[in-house]
């Protein structure tokens, strides 16, 4: 009886706090490389959840190796770009990998990658939870979508 009290209790509690919600992920797209053998990239918007995430890693199936990378502005306006070990999703903050800042940057993308097709991208957290977005396929000259 005893136990079943603290079941009872434990479910009030629960009761009592919204349903927690893991990081999701979208506006996945994924830029081609505009020479074959050169490096792709992945971008996308992290949205946190109730709790703070991290996101250690990003897989492409599609690609030999994938990394996260930060550009930042150097000297005399020049980008440069460095390999970033995580990235911190806040509980209820979002993060925006872009063009000029957060990327994943994909090695080796297979060439039979078409523009406008989709492609699976999955993102590992250090909690043990992946997730996985379709990410849109966008060739080289072609404009970021929307
Ligand atoms: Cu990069």
């Amino acid at each position: 009886m005893r136990a079943f009290g603290a079941i009872a209790a434990m479910a009030m509690l629960a009761g009592c706090q919204q349903a927690p919600r893991d990081v999701s992920v979208d506006g996945a797209w994924v830029r081609l490389p505009a020479v074959a053998g050169n490096p792709g990239a992945a971008y996308f918007a992290l949205h946190g959840g109730s709790k703070d995430a991290i996101l250690l890693a990003v897989m492409a199936k599609f690609a030999v190796r994938a990394e996260l990378h930060e550009s930042m502005e150097g000297h005399a306006g020049m980008t440069s770009m460095a390999p970033v070990r995580q990235v911190a999703v806040p509980a209820g903050a979002t993060v925006t990998f872009a063009p000029g800042g957060k990327h994943v940057m994909l090695f080796d993308v297979s060439p039979s990658l078409k523009p406008g097709e989709k492609a699976p991208v999955t993102l590992s957290f250090a909690d043990g939870k992946t997730v996985e977005v379709q990410a849109i396929i966008v060739g080289a000259g072609d404009p970021a979508p929307k």
